[in-house]
């Protein structure tokens, strides 16, 4: 049994479908550390998390990244949808000439384990370079080991490893469309169709999301 560590019905919704039976909501609102990347309050979180659940955790941070703001609102979409609210971020798109954007998870791992070091190709950078999103089945290894903190693999309490698999689709701002999925994806159009019009599988197909998970459970199905 695996804790999905999320006050977010969505990604659970997500998460179930590609993990079945296997995977609960652990409602928690583990406290998400100052930093302005998706690792690390990731990690943080899937160590915090597992300290307070009776068991391994999955921690997943993602944001929405607009190419025209530099990649805004990123690590700060949470936030961002709270105050301003996805209409208001169409709006501020919408004067732009570039209205790209990608939204970008981050899955950690936590079960108090160390694991074995697996070559890196370099996860979400790799799919950066090619400008595109990966094919379904292109799965790679693309998973990362944390660094941690002191640089060695020891297991003291501050360094508990974690594990990192990372998912990226990119597509464009548009006017809000459709009923279905959550936050942001009534303005991610990919392929002419927002998130918000696609069905869980769907969007688990081509997502952000769906790409992570679907690595994590290459390697959580080795172990
Ligand atoms: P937890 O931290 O409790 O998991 P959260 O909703 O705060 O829930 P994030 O910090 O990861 O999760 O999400 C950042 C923002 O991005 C938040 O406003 C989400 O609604 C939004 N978001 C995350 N994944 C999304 C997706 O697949 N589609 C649309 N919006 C998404
Ligand atoms: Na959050």
């Amino acid at each position: 049994m695996l804790n999905f560590v999320t006050t977010n019905p969505g990604k659970v919704r997500e998460a179930t479908e590609y993990l079945d039976d296997e995977v609960e909501q652990f409602d928690f609102d583990y406290p998400e550390v100052q930093a302005d990347d998706l690792k690390t309050v990731a990690a943080e979180g899937a160590r915090a998390a597992y300290r307070a659940a009776d068991g391994p955790v999955i921690v997943d941070d993602a944001g929405l990244f607009i190419d025209a703001f530099d990649g805004f609102p990123g690590p700060y979409s949470s936030y961002v949808e709270d105050t301003v609210g996805v209409e208001r971020v169409w709006r501020m798109t919408e004067p732009e000439d570039d209205r790209g954007a990608a939204f970008k998870t981050v899955i950690a791992y936590c079960d108090g384990e160390g694991f074995e070091a697996t070559p890196d190709p370099g996860g979400i950078d790799r799919e950066d370079r090619r400008g595109q999103d990966l094919a379904a089945d292109d799965r790679g290894a693309a998973t990362t080991d944390e660094q941690v903190h002191d640089g060695s693999a020891g297991r003291s309490s501050e360094t508990v490893p974690v594990k990192l698999f990372e998912g990226r689709v990119n597509g464009e701002i548009v006017a809000p469309r459709g009923e279905g999925g959550f936050g942001f994806d009534p303005i991610f159009e990919h392929d002419g169709t927002t998130f918000a019009e696609m069905s869980t599988e769907q969007k688990n197909a081509i997502s952000h999301r769906g790409r992570a998970l679907s690595k994590f459970a290459e390697w959580y199905g080795e172990r």
